[in-house]
């Protein structure tokens, strides 16, 4: 007997895919068989965490769970309400779908070990903005930030940030400082958590519910960096309620394709501002009225955010 149901895409190692019915929590295994191809995409994985799918399993027994023996065949990727891809740095193009229909990306940063660097987090917004999926900045390791020198860059991202428009939540896996607020956010909606490595992404998930357990790595002395502990997209369920989808560490990664005029719309203060430049579209660099140029200097839009937005200007090599 052959039977044909939906689930949803918890993990992807090698060939194998583990699925569950949600709300059910009981993962099976499924492969992929023959071809499934998205339309116009030249993704390199048809089927990413969080993706729905229809799925097949053949069996004599209709109360009978498919196994690695014999586990379910993936027939079809149901149409994403969204999602987000990482584009290769190299010339290849190549883009790998990091984990489709999200309620939100959590991008966790640490104000030391490892010290976070703002071009880098501009960058990951800017993604999340450009798939249209809300973001929300984690601080983890407050309980490091004891010198008055911490406490002031602290404050100062705070302000930053929360001047852009975004929500800013102050955590400690360590001593479970504002953990309760991140578990209330992360309540019934699908949230992946993103960041470079060693920022506390994997700690945080063990945090928000002690009976999962997902692996954890020292930073290195030397380097003071995380060591890319988690290598795999894997989703979690939170006993509280929520999934919560753990990544490796990022990289680097290439910016999704934008036109010059078009990076400034997914700076969102730029993008309120902009309405009273005297030019449209305005790229805030050299025009004269530009609005956005004159709250950098007003102190209304900050600078580092500005310098960002001009670094990748200048990266896709369009700024003049
Ligand atoms: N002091 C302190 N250390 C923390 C905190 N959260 C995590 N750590 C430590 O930071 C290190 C890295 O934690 P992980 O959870 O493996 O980091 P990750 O972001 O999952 O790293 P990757 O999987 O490599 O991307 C571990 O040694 C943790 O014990 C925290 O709130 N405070
Ligand atoms: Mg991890
Ligand atoms: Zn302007």
């Amino acid at each position: 007997m052959s039977i044909m149901n939906k689930a949803t895409v918890v993990k992807h190692t090698g060939s194998h895919y583990l699925l569950t019915r949600l709300p059910q929590w009981s993962l099976f295994p499924a492969v992929l068989r023959g071809k499934i191809r998205l339309k116009g995409s030249s993704s390199t994985n048809p089927v990413a965490v969080g993706d729905e799918v229809t799925y097949e399993f053949e069996s004599s027994d209709a109360s009978a769970m498919p196994t690695p023996e014999n586990p379910a065949v993936i027939r079809e990727v149901l149409p994403r309400r969204n999602y987000m891809i990482r584009r290769s740095t190299n010339l290849s193009r190549q883009s790998h779908v990091i984990a489709a229909n999200l309620d939100r990306a959590f991008i966790v940063v640490t104000m030391d070990f490892p010290q976070v660097k703002l071009p880098f987090l501009d960058r990951l917004l800017v993604t999340c903005e450009v798939y249209g999926i809300p973001a929300v900045i984690v601080v983890n390791k407050v309980d490091l930030c004891t010198s008055p020198e911490l406490r002031r860059r602290l404050e100062e991202f705070r302000a930053v940030y929360s001047g852009a428009g975004y929500g800013v939540m102050e955590v400690s896996a360590l001593t479970g400082e504002g953990v309760d607020a991140l578990r209330e956010a992360c309540r019934d909606r699908l949230s992946l958590f993103s960041g470079v490595s060693g920022v506390g992404k994997s700690s945080l998930i063990k945090a928000l519910d002690p009976s999962l357990d997902p692996k954890t790595g020292e930073i290195s002395e030397a380097h003071l960096q995380g060591k890319h502990t988690t290598t795999f997209y894997e989703m979690y369920r939170l006993a509280s309620g929520g999934c919560i989808i753990d990544t490796p560490g990022i990289r680097g990664f290439g910016l999704v394709d934008l036109s010059r005029e078009e990076i400034a719309l997914y700076f969102p203060e730029m993008l309120k501002a902009a309405s009273g430049c005297r030019f449209t579209p305005c790229t805030h660099t050299h025009e004269p009225g530009c609005a956005v140029k004159a709250a950098v200097e007003a102190g209304e839009i900050s600078l580092s955010r500005y310098e960002s937005y001009l670094g990748m200007l200048d990266e896709e090599g369009k700024y003049r």
